[in-house]
């Protein structure tokens, strides 16, 4: 019976219904194992963390994860509890009276799952004897200097062992699904199957080891993938034990599955099996009542942003902050693999074309990524204190000067409006002014760097000169620090930077998937990524025509550096050729896109997975055509673009000279236009691409 039927539909309702076979998930017990399980480290966290609440629902009390015990993530993020199942109690109980300790409770995030967690240090006395069985089991050895890889195994034979129990004691129903996520997790998997426990595995990889460790380096990756010796790379790299972890696992388990097409295409090489699912990363996507409230909140983003601006150019503020667009890039400091080294190129080229163009647009970049800092320096700290003098300065006489006009019209007088300020005032107001003279230039890096004159960041900023001089309309300012809301010069978090933010600039060479400009995207703000990212594949291949919807792909795949940085320059420069109205349509459509990234579209590939591994796990009880994956969909293109490129910019909310109107300040409503975009109708008018356009 199915039991608990699923709905993934009433997403906007031009997403395809799902029909697929609903699990019967109160005959099954569904565990998802990995390191980033209420310990935040990277990626895989917001995975496991914003799947909780669609798996829940899915599943409820069926659900559990498991990941290692740190105490103070156990007493700041989980409550503890009893386990429901007492076959589950009586698998803990047997770890816990053999010395092992297994903790229980509920995640607080939403969805509240339940975790299993396993305390590796307090079971490290066994890494001896546990690495013994590995190599009897599959001949691994591990060296004894790789701690990270002694953890991943510990924690692999703690929950082979709970699995041993619980199977034991469960017997032939419900069947247990587990799911291992990247090569911390595999020891796991590999240990289990060596022991024959009867349940469903899938095995997830979200970044190949020697994928990544290849791209760092300066290899030319995606034209060499089939001519790589990998085991004698990983040799050479001092990572062949984690390499064989890693490809063991794959190779174990029932089902495979990794998050993109790009990382299927390097897994079938560096791992030796063809990935069976696609799994593509979700978000958990929060629509607000009124539609066009990520625009208001853009806006008042963006105000808080232009302050820091404000103080960090004091003394410099010659350009315009109403034609002043924000770009940032953010993310772990990778510098080539994130792609930082062909933005910085490119916006040379784009500081060039305008200044040629003599545009009266300037653009300020932020690069938020953490490097070795001895704090905030004295210049930017004191470009935040100028601009708050000056802010209290103006308040100031804003006092003196209304209590004065008070008291004049109380009288029944218009007061003297040259007199209403004395000479006092003006000594205060000019030495505030004065405050703001330098002879610096506003400075690139707002932390006193470590690495200074080693950094991979500002090595290439003095490579290129993008120093913040005058006549430059490219400004950058380097935070290498993540943005927190309690600091001094520029207090706001990342999700409200990034809604300030104009365009999210991340051209990755190594992403498997890439979160940040899909948390861009369900934000509406739009972003530049590549084809060699996963999110930059998925766009292409579910959205027809997507930088129309601010999705910007990049080709790092088929063209050289040199090409790429082009189409990188010509993607930004025609950005910033746009109106504010083209941006904000832009932005509807970019947000619009959101639930396309939605678990509650994309939880059916996990779904599939699950499925797919029980029905070889189990064919006796479970079928399913191997053959039949969830249905490809492909977004529409906006019915407002016109069909022809030549009537507009490419890559722009194509449109009209005529509504090229600065000063249009009001967002456009598009509502009419997502409407019959969803019902699949013809726009009715359209002058230049906008309907409704004057
Ligand atoms: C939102 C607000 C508008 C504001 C605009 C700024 O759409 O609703 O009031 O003018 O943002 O957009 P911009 O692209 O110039 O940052
Ligand atoms: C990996 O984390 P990363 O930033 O090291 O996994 C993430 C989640 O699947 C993925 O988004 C990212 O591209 C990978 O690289």
């Amino acid at each position: 019976p199915l039991a608990r039927s699923f709905s993934m539909t009433s997403l906007s309702g031009v997403l395809p219904q799902w029909d697929e076979e609903d699990l019967p998930v109160d005959d099954l017990l569904l565990f998802e194992v990995a390191w980033e399980v209420t310990n935040k480290v990277g990626g895989i966290y917001t995975v496991i963390q914003t799947k909780a609440k669609i798996t829940v629902d899915e599943w409820g009390e069926n659900y559990f994860m498991m990941g290692p015990y740190y105490e103070h993530n156990f007493q700041t993020q989980v409550e503890a509890c009893e386990a429901p199942l007492p076959a589950i109690r009586g698998a803990m109980d047997a770890l816990i009276s053999n010395g092992c300790q297994v903790f229980f409770g509920r995640w607080l995030i939403e969805g509240s799952p339940y975790v299993l967690l396993f305390d590796v240090g307090g079971a490290s006395g066994n890494l001896d004897r546990w690495k013994g069985d590995l190599w009897d089991s599959c001949n691994i050895g591990l060296p004894s200097q790789d701690h990270e890889a002694g953890d991943a195994l510990i924690l692999g034979s703690l929950v082979a062992w709970f699995f041993k129990e619980l199977t034991d004691r469960l017997g032939d129903a419900p069947n247990v699904i587990a799911h291992f996520h990247e090569w911390q997790a595999g020891a796991g998997l590999i240990l289990s199957r060596a022991r024959k426990i009867p349940m469903a595995t899938v095995f997830t990889t979200h970044a190949t080891l020697l994928g990544r460790y290849l791209c760092a380096g300066n290899v030319d990756f995606y034209n060499n993938l089939g001519k790589f010796d990998i085991d004698r790379e990983a040799g050479e790299r001092q990572i062949y034990h984690r390499y064989c972890l890693e490809r063991a696992a794959v190779h174990c388990a029932h089902v495979f599955t990794t998050v993109s097409q790009i990382t299927a295409v390097e897994a079938q090489h560096i791992l030796q099996r063809k990935p069976d699912v696609i799994t593509p990363n979700g978000l958990n996507v929060k629509k607000f009542s009124a539609m066009h409230e990520f625009q208001n909140m853009h806006c008042s983003s963006k105000a808080r942003i232009q302050e820091f601006v404000r103080g960090h150019f004091y003394g410099h503020l010659d350009f315009n902050l109403e034609k002043t667009l924000y770009f940032f890039i953010a993310g772990r400091y990778e510098f080539s693999n994130k792609g930082a080294d062909l933005f910085l190129e490119a916006l040379s080229r784009l500081n060039y074309l305008l200044r040629v163009h003599k545009e009266d647009v300037t653009v300020v970049v932020f690069f938020i990524m953490p490097a070795k800092t001895n704090n905030f320096n004295v210049e930017s700290l004191k470009g935040q204190a100028i601009r708050k003098q000056l802010w209290d300065t103006a308040q100031g006489m804003k006092e003196k000067f209304g209590k004065r006009l008070y008291e004049a019209l109380l009288k029944g007088e218009i007061p003297e409006m040259n007199n209403i300020l004395d000479r006092d005032d003006f000594s205060v107001m000019k030495r505030a002014i004065y405050a703001t003279q330098r002879h610096t230039l506003p400075p690139v890096t707002t932390h006193n760097m470590l690495d200074d004159a080693t950094d991979p960041i500002l090595a290439n900023v003095r490579r290129i000169g993008l120093f913040n001089a005058r006549s430059d309309r490219v400004k950058i300012v380097f935070h290498p620090e993540f943005l927190s809301s309690t600091s001094p010069l520029l207090p706001m978090d990342y999700e409200e930077f990034v809604r300030g933010c104009n365009l999210g600039v991340f051209p990755s060479y190594y992403e498997p998937w890439g979160y940040t400009p899909g948390e861009c995207t369900v934000m509406g703000i739009p972003s530049v990524t590549t084809n060699l990212s996963g999110f930059g594949c998925f766009m292409e291949e579910h959205v027809s025509d997507p930088a129309a919807y601010g999705i910007y792909v990049v080709d790092r795949r088929f063209r050289s550096a040199h090409e790429s940085c082009s189409q990188l320059t010509q993607f930004m420069f025609g950005f910033c050729q746009q109106s504010r109205r083209q941006r904000i349509i832009q932005r509807n459509r970019t947000e619009r896109l959101s639930d396309l990234l939605d678990w509650r579209f994309l939880g059916r590939f996990y779904v599939h997975a699950r499925l797919l591994a029980l029905s070889r796990a189990f064919p006796d009880k479970y079928e399913m055509d191997p053959m039949a994956p969830p249905k490809g969909f492909r977004y529409p293109r906006p019915y407002s673009v016109p069909p022809s490129p030549s009537a507009s910019l490419h890559s722009t909310p194509h449109h009209s000279d005529a509504e090229d109107d600065d000063d249009e300040d009001e967002p456009y409503d598009e509502d009419e236009e997502a409407e019959r975009d969803r019902m699949n109708i013809k726009t009715p008018f359209v002058l230049g691409g906008v309907p409704g356009g004057r």
